[in-house]
């Protein structure tokens, strides 16, 4: 079989996140209405502004926002990790970044796989929050046992997807055919299951430990916990929310409204209470409930260079500091103005973000100015005399701080907890079966790529 017979990774990918959307809009119908009013916004965002829609153009993004989304799951154990890797490299899926979000009271550490070359961005976008349960944070040996236990009874893929992931690794990619069957198989894996194979009494346990650890135990599978459309305009999507009786969560994750959007901004609706049947070893049925599953938006901006990622955190932290608590319904204008001020510091034009290496861009040349040329190869004059445009170079991935009050906001009980382990890539990578990809590293490369071909090209006019 020659490689032109197979099914392309992205191709399999953008099946994937479709059927997915399918699937999670028949299990929770009010993400319909979400994805609905997130579509509004973003029709009137571009008729508004047609210079944002002008820059979406420029990047390629503008076919890929409406099908923009991601979503989150959380495994088990190593073996899950490590099969789930081999799962999404089917789909062209790769393990982008390291999350510990043990810190902020959340017991797992995360990757996102997501496709990582530009090109294939724009083909299909979705990327997958994948956690991993660290077990070893639960304190009380004989609940952890159990807790073992109960993940080293489940299996957590089809036989079937386990064949075509061999398939896939011995041919170097699937036929059509077994392209689409391995999107049906795959599929099942994130699916919603009304019953619970542990009892009730075991689930109320590790529930009083950490709501995460019920809801990963207390599965056949790991259900798909969110999906997430980009909006190119979150505060009116927490408007509109309230609006439609979509109840949202209090506070909008990450940096606070700005001209120029960076990095990412977060918020959900809050996590539904459903009814879940408890079998555990007596087979018979007792009826409880399980909160877990909610939809989430992103307004997604800029990334940042090292240096533009110390300065927002430093900036967070301090307005969080300044706030004295976790920011919540009570205090939510105070903390959105704590963090206005403090990010007065933080310049909101390209050009300055370009300027002082803040953060990353494409270089794209402006071909009506290439008459006029060009004795520089300075790249900051060529921006200057308009020769070379910035467009900026859209962040992929995910923030800790955001995702730990994602995380909270959807947990039934949300106290705070504390766990004394230390962060760990090199567990995790380990668990995983390989490291994960450096995202700075990947938008660096971008940037780097899109200034040398701007460079070779200007070479050839002159
Ligand atoms: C993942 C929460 C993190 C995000 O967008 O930051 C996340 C989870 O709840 O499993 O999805
Ligand atoms: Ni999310």
């Amino acid at each position: 079989m020659t490689a032109k017979n197979f099914m392309k990774t992205d191709e399999i990918r953008y099946q994937f996140s479709t059927a997915m959307s399918t699937m999670y809009q028949k299990e929770v119908p009010l993400y319909t209405d979400l994805i609905e009013l997130v579509n509004e916004v973003n029709e009137s965002v571009m008729q508004q502004q047609p210079e944002i829609k002008q820059q979406l153009i420029n990047t390629g993004e503008l076919d890929r926002l409406g099908a923009e989304r991601h979503g989150a799951i959380r495994l088990g154990t190593a073996q899950e990790l490590d099969t789930m890797r081999r799962l999404f490299a089917v789909m062209g899926m790769y393990p982008v970044g390291y999350y510990d979000l043990t810190p902020a009271g959340v017991p797992v550490h995360s990757t996102a796989f997501r496709a990582v070359s530009t090109e294939a961005l724009n083909i299909s976008p979705f990327r997958v929050f994948t956690s991993l349960l660290r077990l070893e944070l639960i304190e009380d040996e004989s609940l952890r046992n159990k807790a073992q236990q109960a993940l080293k009874n489940r299996n957590i893929f089809t036989n079937r997807a386990i064949e075509l992931i061999e398939t896939f690794e011995k041919q170097g990619g699937l036929t059509l055919q077994q392209g689409e069957e391995f999107v049906r198989e795959a599929l099942e894996t994130f699916r919603w299951h009304e019953s619970s194979p542990i009892s009730k009494s075991l689930y109320d346990q590790l529930l009083s430990q950490h709501g995460l650890i019920a809801d990963i135990v207390g599965f056949k599978g790991p259900h798909i916990n969110h999906l997430t459309p980009r909006t190119l305009d979150i505060d009116a999507v927490q408007k509109g929310m309230s609006q439609r009786n979509i109840p949202p969560k209090d506070i909008i994750e990450g940096p606070p409204r700005r001209n120029c959007p960076i990095l990412l901004r977060q918020t959900s609706f809050k996590a539904l209470e459903e009814a879940v049947n408890f079998t555990g070893e007596t087979g018979s049925a007792v009826a409880g409930t399980h909160t877990a599953r909610f939809g989430e938006i992103e307004q997604r901006g800029v990334a940042l260079t090292p240096k533009g990622r110390a300065l927002y955190d430093q900036l967070l932290n301090t307005a969080r500091a300044k706030l004295g608590a976790t920011p919540n319904a009570s205090n939510a204008d105070q903390y959105y103005q704590l963090l206005s001020q403090e990010f007065e510091a933080f310049p909101d034009d390209y050009h300055s973000l370009h300027k002082q290496g803040l953060a990353y861009f494409y270089y794209q040349l402006n071909e009506d100015k290439l008459e006029a040329v060009v004795s520089t190869q300075q790249v900051d004059e060529l921006v200057n005399q308009g020769v070379l445009r910035i467009e900026p170079i859209v962040y992929e991935d995910f923030l800790p701080v955001s995702a730990a009050g994602i995380f909270q906001s959807n947990l039934k009980d949300d106290k705070q907890s504390h766990y004394q382990g230390n962060s760990n890539q090199a567990d995790f990578e380990k668990a995983l079966g390989r490291p994960v990809y450096d995202e700075l590293e990947l938008y660096r490369k971008l940037q780097e790529q899109s200034l040398e071909s701007c460079l070779n090209s200007l070479k050839q006019v002159s």
